[in-house]
Formats: structure tokens, C-alpha cells, sequence
């Protein structure tokens, strides 16, 4: 597959001016870049989050391509239930496209994500992922980070790590995972062109960095998510029929050799404000761990 740069990306736009998300927020940079790859060949479908909320209220909308809105709990048995559908009329020009937050993924929509991985649905599912229920205020959720303060751990911050979604997708054995990031446009771009060139159930993670509810100014969102892969909190990567490779920023880690210390990552936002010297180690010990995990398996593979 040919490599898109910012001059050969095309410039046809599905997500127009003026939409209701937050200023700085990095999903719109995300499903820009999204709806890019898909070229309005896609029907997109979507819980409750601030994607609905992007996606606007009818008869106004400041997307172009056709969009289910889905219970919050559904979004995969949606997109099952339309890939049945366009087979039945027989319409092979469009690709399914799930597309939730990680309260709508890694919590509430789990079950029915599973249950389609495992029957091998033929959808893309891509989980944006903001590390908390955003739309609603900012509550903890499965992919919230140990130390965190949100709505509903506001004092000590969250007692827990967060939940690797796409470890667990990994266990389906489906063709493709891959993670990406909004600070990485073109590398997200050419990981939803190459899940549409797939058939099966395809997961992309989608690291979203959320100024308001993380608790950094509008301006910090491309710097934020770059600092996340720098430190190698979030790792950029793709699983193709069972080849790792390390991608993006994460690759040019690995070749360099010294990620940035977890504690340059955790000072620029306000959520971690209450974390102590041993948290922020403990933290660093994890980010750590991980990044070991992926280095062996990218050099293994
Ligand atoms: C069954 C149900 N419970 C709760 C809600 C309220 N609700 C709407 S959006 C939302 C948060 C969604 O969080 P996430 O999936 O992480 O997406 P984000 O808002 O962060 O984009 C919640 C709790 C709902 N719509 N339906
Ligand atoms: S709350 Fe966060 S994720 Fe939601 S629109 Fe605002 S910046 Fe984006």
C-alpha cells in the first residue's frame, strides 16, 4: 500500500466547519482523518458520546456520510445488524464502520464487541479513546489511568490501571488491531485504509486527548498525544493476521532508544495533580513493563 503524506492526502472533506465539540478536542482531528480514509464509502454508527454530540442533532448534521445512532450498550450489534442488511440488497460498495468511545467500548459495549469478534462479523470498529465518559462530565471508566481525578475518583485519582482493550480484541484473533493517535493523522489514516482492504472484524484504538477533562489548555491537544507516545504510554502499533509491527512515533522511539520519563507526560495535565512520587513511579514502572512487552515483540517479529 502506497504511504499518504500531508501533500498526497486528498482534500475532499467529510466532516464540515462548525461542529459542537469542545476547541483543541483531538476527536475532531481524529474523525476528520477518519472519514478521509473512508471516502464517503462507509455508514458509520455511533453510541452516546461526544461523537453523537459532533455528529449533531437532525435535521442538521456537520457530518456527510449517513450515521446510525445506536443505544449506548449496541454500537457492535448495530453494525452486525447492518452488514446484514447491505448484504441482504446486495450492496458491496459500502464498509461498516462502528465507532464508539472507550466507556462505549471498553464498559458498556464490550459484550456485543465480543459476540462480533467472535462470529467474525465483517464491520471496522474503531474505538476513540478519551480515557473517560467525556459527554457526560468526566467519570472514571475501564480506560482510565491509575492516578487519575475525574468526576467520580476526585480526590485520591483512580486506584486502578487501565484496561488493555486491544489486547483483549487481540485474544478474538481477528485479521487486524492497530492502535493510533490523533497527534498522528497520517498514520491513522493508512491503518483505516488498509482495515478497509480486510474483511472480518477490524478494531482500530484511537488515542483522544480531552482538554477539559484531562485538564490542559486547547492549545496542548497535538502535544499531548505526542508526549503519551514519546514516554511510550501510548504505544503505536498494528497486528496484521498475527505480524506485529511497531509504527509512527513508536517505531522512531524504538530506533532512538530513550523514551521521555512518564513524569513529563503526567505534570501537563491537571488530572494527575494529586499523584505522589510513588504513584508517579509506579506509573513509570508500568509504562516500562509495556514498552518492553511491545520492543520483544516488534523485535521477535
Ligand atoms: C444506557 C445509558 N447509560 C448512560 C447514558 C448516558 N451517557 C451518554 S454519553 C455517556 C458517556 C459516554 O462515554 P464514552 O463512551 O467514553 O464516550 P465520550 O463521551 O467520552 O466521547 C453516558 C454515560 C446513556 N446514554 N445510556
Ligand atoms: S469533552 Fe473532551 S472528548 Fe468531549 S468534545 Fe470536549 S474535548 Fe472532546
Amino acid at each position: 500500500m502506497s504511504q499518504v503524506n500531508a501533500v498526497s492526502l486528498t482534500e475532499k472533506e467529510y466532516l464540515l466547519p462548525g461542529n459542537r465539540l469542545c476547541p483543541g478536542c483531538a476527536l475532531s482531528l481524529a474523525y476528520r482523518h477518519i472519514l478521509k480514509a473512508l471516502d464517503g464509502r462507509a455508514i458509520i454508527t455511533v453510541p452516546a458520546s461526544c461523537l453523537t454530540v459532533l455528529h449533531g442533532m437532525y435535521p442538521v448534521t456537520s457530518v456527510t456520510v449517513p450515521c446510525v445512532n445506536t443505544p449506548f450498550a449496541s454500537v457492535a450489534a448495530s453494525a452486525a445488524g447492518l452488514v446484514a442488511g447491505l448484504k441482504a440488497v446486495g450492496r458491496t460498495d459500502l464498509t461498516v464502520v462502528a465507532v464508539a468511545g472507550d466507556g462505549g467500548t471498553h464498559d458498556i459495549g464490550i459484550q456485543a464487541l465480543s459476540g462480533a469478534a467472535e462470529r467474525h462479523d465483517d464491520f471496522i470498529y474503531i474505538c476513540y479513546d478519551n480515557e473517560g465518559y467525556m459527554n457526560t462530565g468526566n467519570q472514571r471508566s475501564g480506560s482510565s489511568p491509575l492516578g487519575a481525578i475525574s468526576g467520580t475518583t476526585p480526590i485520591l485519582g483512580k486506584r486502578q490501571h487501565q484496561k488493555d482493550i486491544v489486547a483483549i480484541m487481540e485474544a478474538h484473533a481477528v485479521p487486524y488491531v492497530a492502535t493510533a493517535n490523533a497527534s498522528y493523522p497520517l498514520d491513522l489514516y493508512q491503518k483505516v485504509r488498509k482495515a478497509m482492504s480486510m474483511v472480518g472484524l477490524r478494531f482500530i484504538h484511537v488515542y483522544s486527548p480531552c482538554p477539559p477533562g484531562w485538564g490542559f489548555p486547547f492549545s496542548a491537544t497535538i502535544r499531548i498525544g505526542e508526549l503519551a507516545v514519546q514516554t511510550g504510554w501510548n504505544v503505536l502499533y498494528e497486528v496484521e493476521n498475527g505480524v506485529f509491527q511497531l509504527t509512527a512515533g513508536s517505531e522512531s522511539v524504538a530506533r532512538k532508544g530513550n523514551p521521555t520519563h512518564v513524569r513529563e507526560f503526567l505534570t501537563a495535565q491537571g488530572r494527575f495533580s494529586n499523584v505522589t512520587e510513588e504513584t508517579v513511579q509506579e506509573l513509570q514502572d508500568w509504562v516500562t513493563a509495556k514498552w518492553q512487552r511491545y520492543l520483544e515483540r516488534a523485535r521477535s517479529s
